[in-house]
């Protein structure tokens, strides 16, 4: 086989967000270098054989990001982000959702088959201040990297940008014999690719710096960490990068053009390395990539850029000589095979701004917009109607499902889109089709992952139901119980809420 190496993102490049008003380029801050954070792995409360019992806490903290004053910022069992959890597939999962905030969230496992919509933690499952909650699962899918995010409607963005993300690493038994590096925190971690805009006293100012396009910010945040350094002490190195930025798209390559190796994306291994030098990540996708620093000695320097603003320098020690090789087979994709009697569905996402829309629609916490069978496998076509000249890349995420890209614009998918994914960029004037099977009964939420996209109604939800029983109803919220609950823990009146989905409601004069 020869080799292939690409050298482009493969999105096409009039697509990317540099061209939208929202669009804030990066810069380099005013800052010295530190380590890059590498959250610890979060401890079980207890582990037997078959069950796994863990103890998630919503809190509030400070974090020192900047030099001087701390910044006020919110993490999953620390004060910003979280630490990493692990989830063994087949083991039998206990978690208990503690909320120390002073309001309401939700607790999304972005990427794990789980039922919602309550354990799926979307926005029908509110933990509210002081609360605790348990939910428990047993995971059938491949090892992954996905992640826990807030989701409360329509909030989301909020509570993302004030640090509700953390890594949770799906784990079997075929990933861990791979001759791939998993050693957490020496040659496996974590890259959580984030940007912000810092006020006066380093603090946060999300209504400042709404855009119903989506919230940038100039300083990029990796793990928390604003020009960041990581120590290599081995040849080669695995990369787990999440886009967790509220809308952010990255276009990564490293210095000298030197090459990697795609091995994973969203929700599985690839059935292949991919070998390259430049890759693109939109909002919500995880891709896990290995650099080889063969070559490189003791006191050298690699850097990883997006665009040519340097993200995270790695620093070279001494390493022992790693001849391994990545194994050319690495999944095995058992694609579900679609019944020729059933349609396509199609879902078109529309709109920029105020006006963002999922079929014509914007989201209605009470309505349920489709169903389908567990089971069966259904074509979806989704549709980016923007103007290829001037629309936005709108990244397609779905609760519940893992789903397989089949083609774009009926060309075939990139080349590292040929594992399970829960998230699929989808550029302007383009039609991605996908495979989706439901597994587990439920109701289940669609939309872009651009964060205030989402919040301002470019969302939808299905009914994933099992045929030869009577269709379950589910307790679902309702916008005005959530409302007068935010007021109430902020101390307001529900009429002087500002939240930041409810200004593209109102600009088109709906209701939420
Ligand atoms: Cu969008």
């Amino acid at each position: 086989m020869t080799e292939t190496v690409t050298t482009d993102y493969f999105f096409d490049e009039k697509a990317f967000d540099k061209q939208d008003g929202a669009y804030i380029p990066l810069r380099v801050a005013d800052a010295p270098e530190k380590p890059l954070n590498v959250p610890p792995l979060l401890k079980p409360d207890k582990e037997t054989k078959d069950d796994v019992y863990y103890t998630v806490t919503a809190q509030a903290g400070e974090t020192q990001i900047l030099p001087g004053a701390k910044t006020k910022t919110w993490g999953y069992n620390n004060s910003i982000l979280g630490k990493t959890i692990v989830y063994p597939a087949g083991k039998h999962i206990h978690v208990t959702l503690q909320n120390h905030l002073p309001e309401l969230t939700t607790f999304h496992w972005h990427g794990l088959l789980v039922t919602g919509p309550y354990v799926d933690g979307g926005c029908h499952a509110p933990v509210y201040p002081g609360e605790a909650k348990q939910i428990d699962f047993t995971l059938n899918q491949p090892a992954a990297t996905t992640w826990l995010h807030a989701h409360p409607c329509p909030s989301t963005a909020e509570q993302v940008w004030h640090g509700l993300a953390t890594m949770v690493l799906v784990t079997d038994k075929h990933s861990s014999e791979l001759n791939i590096p998993n050693n957490y925190g020496v040659d496996d971690i974590p890259v959580v690719l984030q940007d912000r805009i810092f006020h006066e006293n380093n603090q946060l100012d999300y209504h400042a710096d709404y855009n119903p396009d989506g919230v940038t910010g100039p300083t990029a945040m990796i793990n928390g960490t604003v020009n960041p350094y990581f120590d290599v002490t081995t040849q080669k190195l695995r990369l787990r990068l999440l886009d967790g930025a509220n809308r952010r798209e990255w276009r990564l390559h490293l210095s000298d053009d030197l090459q990697f190796t795609q091995i994973a994306g969203d929700e599985s291994l690839l059935p292949h390395p991919i070998k390259m030098t430049h890759l693109m990540i939109t909002c919500a996708e995880r891709q896990e990539i290995v650099i080889d620093f063969e070559g490189y000695h003791e006191g050298d320097e690699v850097t990883l850029f997006s665009d040519d603003t340097p993200l995270l320098k790695f620093r070279i020690h001494k390493f022992a000589k790693d001849d391994s090789v990545i194994p050319e087979d690495l999944f095995t994709v058992k694609a579900p095979t679609v019944d020729p009697q059933t349609p396509v569905r199609k879902v078109v996402m529309s709109g920029m701004d105020e006006g963002v829309e999922i079929d014509g629609k914007k989201f209605q916490i009470q309505r349920i917009d489709a169903t389908q069978p567990v089971g069966k496998a259904q074509y979806w076509d989704i549709v980016n109607s923007n103007d290829p000249k001037q629309g936005m890349v709108h990244p397609f995420h779905m609760h519940g499902t893992e789903f397989l890209v089949i083609s774009r614009n009926g060309h075939e998918p990139y080349p590292n889109e040929h594992g399970f994914k829960d998230t699929v960029g989808v550029n302007p004037g383009e039609t991605v089709r996908i495979l989706v099977r439901f597994d587990l009964p439920g109701l289940y939420m669609y939309h872009c992952h651009i964060l205030e996209h989402e919040d301002g109604g470019m969302m939808a939800q299905i009914q994933a139901y099992e045929p030869d029983k009577p269709m379950p109803k589910y307790k679902l919220m309702d916008m005005e119980t959530l409302m007068n609950a935010f007021a109430k823990e902020r101390g307001i009146k529900p009429e002087d809420l500002w939240m930041a989905g409810m200004d593209s409601y109102k600009k088109l004069g709906m209701k939420m």
